[in-house]
């Protein structure tokens, strides 16, 4: 009778867990999109499909394409401050020499925001549409 009681109570309590409590689900797949912009060398832009899991950082998106497209690699510099720059993408770096740099953009709406924080630290949301653009450095910054 005991034993029933406390099987009872244990189906009981298992029914009030929230759902996925007791499948260890990860974190979500936001997809998301990269557009590669070199207008400097003359190269279209180049579009591809990607995802960041929820609250991850767009390194995880970018290191997942490399991994996934054959025509799509990036390398990055550590800086003791600001954490890792995208120093270059598909074989292009940027340069002191030039004055060339990869910037990091969010479009939406065909408006764009210069992103104000690099690829370690930045959260991309679902959907979200994401620019790398090869551009000289602004004259005031
Ligand atoms: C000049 C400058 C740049 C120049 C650097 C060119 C050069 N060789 O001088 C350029 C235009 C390349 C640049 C780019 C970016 N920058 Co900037 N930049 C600055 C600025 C105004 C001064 C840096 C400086 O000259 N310091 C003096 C020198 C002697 O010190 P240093 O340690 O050698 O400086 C180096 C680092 O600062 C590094 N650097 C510059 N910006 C960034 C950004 C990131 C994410 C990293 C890892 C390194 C880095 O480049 C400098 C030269 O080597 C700072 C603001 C500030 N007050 O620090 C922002 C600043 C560092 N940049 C910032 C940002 C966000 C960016 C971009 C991500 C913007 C974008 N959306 O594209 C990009 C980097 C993109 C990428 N490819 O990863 C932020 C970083 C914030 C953060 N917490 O991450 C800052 C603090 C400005 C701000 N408040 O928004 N930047």
């Amino acid at each position: 009778m005991e034993l029933a009681t406390t099987a009872l109570l244990s189906v009981g309590f298992l029914l009030l867990l929230p759902q996925g409590t007791l499948t260890n689900k990860g974190p979500e797949s936001l997809p998301i999109r990269v557009t590669v912009e070199n207008d400097l060398s003359n190269m279209a832009p180049e579009s591809y499909s990607s995802s960041v899991v929820e609250g991850g950082v767009l390194l995880g998106a970018l290191r997942r394409l490399q991994e996934t497209q054959q025509d799509f690699k990036f390398t990055v510099k550590e800086d003791p401050d600001f954490g890792l720059l995208l120093q270059s993408v598909n074989g292009v770096a940027g340069g002191e020499r030039e004055q060339t740099y990869w910037e990091i953009l969010s479009e939406s709406s065909g408006e764009y925001t210069r992103l104000d924080v690099g690829i370690g630290c930045y959260k991309p949301t679902a959907n979200e549409h994401i620019i790398l653009r090869l551009s000289i450095w602004p004259q005031h910054i």
